[in-house]
């Protein structure tokens, strides 16, 4: 028995996910299942390919939704799940009692404890630890811009390694060890400790370098970092540097994609009326009300640049208003 699990790569919720999802899969479907992992991530174009699900069961978790009939399970949380109006009513017409979807959890990995929980009596205590921190994390839960930026917790530190890795079966590597350990114990690890170590360079860096070349103006910070290799940068710098930020606008690039970034402060109390994930819609992208992206090809920076000032503009505009 071969269960694919493709969860939303280069994200902490997206592998926890993974790992809680085969924990409980192994408790309460089948335990000698055998498992194998593949990272899914936004871009522009084709999101699912022909033999994707290769599995006896395949499995999507924190990601979009597939109409695909080798499909079997299915958790999210995010408020764009569904590519088209089509897929959202084969999700409504499922009957199997394994696709569930719900925008109001901040974490799929919560999600999947909860509804593991309600409806096959599961639990890992072992795993609570590792639970509450991808609520804390894709939530944007952190207490402070400290615990958010300067990486002292094992969790964030492994936030920092999985959404800076660079090697294709990185995170999926990882997902055997987040359903079986301690986050300090994984954390510890000398490839990870290696990883980490470097990266946190690059994110010393990268904050230097918003700190130099944001722009902020009516609560929203703008910057461009299309010319430095920060794909994956900590999205909450914008608010440990601007705490008066309300909204931020990001342009980043990578071989894969242009990416326009769009997210909230957390920590700043001003009413923030805009949802982030339908802005992002209008463009091909999406994501959370308070965090969205949209994905643009790799050689349209100048596109993203325009779109990425008309949103600053739309912000600046609703924040006017309220
Ligand atoms: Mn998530």
């Amino acid at each position: 028995m071969r269960i694919r699990v493709c969860f939303h790569d280069k994200c902490f919720d997206g592998a926890c996910s993974a790992a809680l999802f085969t924990r409980f899969y192994q408790a309460c479907i089948h335990g000698g299942a055998e498992f194998a992992y593949r990272g899914l991530t936004h871009r522009a174009g084709q999101l699912f390919e022909e033999g994707m699900f290769d599995g006896d069961e395949n499995a999507i978790v924190d990601f979009k939704y597939s109409s695909s009939d080798r499909l079997t399970w299915w958790f999210d949380h995010h408020q764009s799940a569904f590519l088209t109006p089509q897929d959202a009513e084969h999700f409504r017409r499922d009957r199997s009692g394994k696709k569930f979807y719900d925008p109001d959890f901040r974490s799929c990995t919560k999600f999947i404890a909860h509804v593991a929980a309600a409806r096959w009596s599961f639990r890992a205590p072992d795993l609570d630890e590792m639970i509450e921190w991808a609520d804390i994390i894709d939530g944007a839960q952190y207490p402070d811009t400290q615990t958010a930026v300067e990486l002292r917790h094992p969790a964030t530190q492994l936030t920092l390694v999985i959404e800076g890795a660079r090697t294709e079966d990185f995170v999926a590597r990882l997902i055997p060890e987040l359903a079986t350990k301690p986050l300090a114990e994984i954390a510890a690890l000398p490839p990870i400790r290696r990883a980490f170590e470097e990266l946190y360079q690059r994110h010393l860096h990268c904050i230097e370098i918003i700190r130099s070349r944001a722009e902020m103006k009516n609560g929203v910070l703008f910057f461009d970092l299309t010319d430095q290799s920060f794909e994956g940068f900590n999205k909450f710098i914008p608010y440990h540097l601007f705490p008066t930020a309300v909204y931020s606008v990001a342009i980043s690039a990578s071989p894969e994609r242009t990416k326009v970034g769009v997210g909230s402060n957390p920590w700043n109390s001003a009413p923030t009326s805009a949802n982030l994930a339908s802005i992002c819609e209008r463009y091909g992208g999406g994501g959370h009300a308070k965090v969205a992206a949209i994905s643009l090809p790799p050689d349209q920076i100048e596109r993203a640049r325009r779109v990425a000032r008309e949103i600053v503009a739309e912000l600046q505009q609703s924040l006017q208003k309220s």
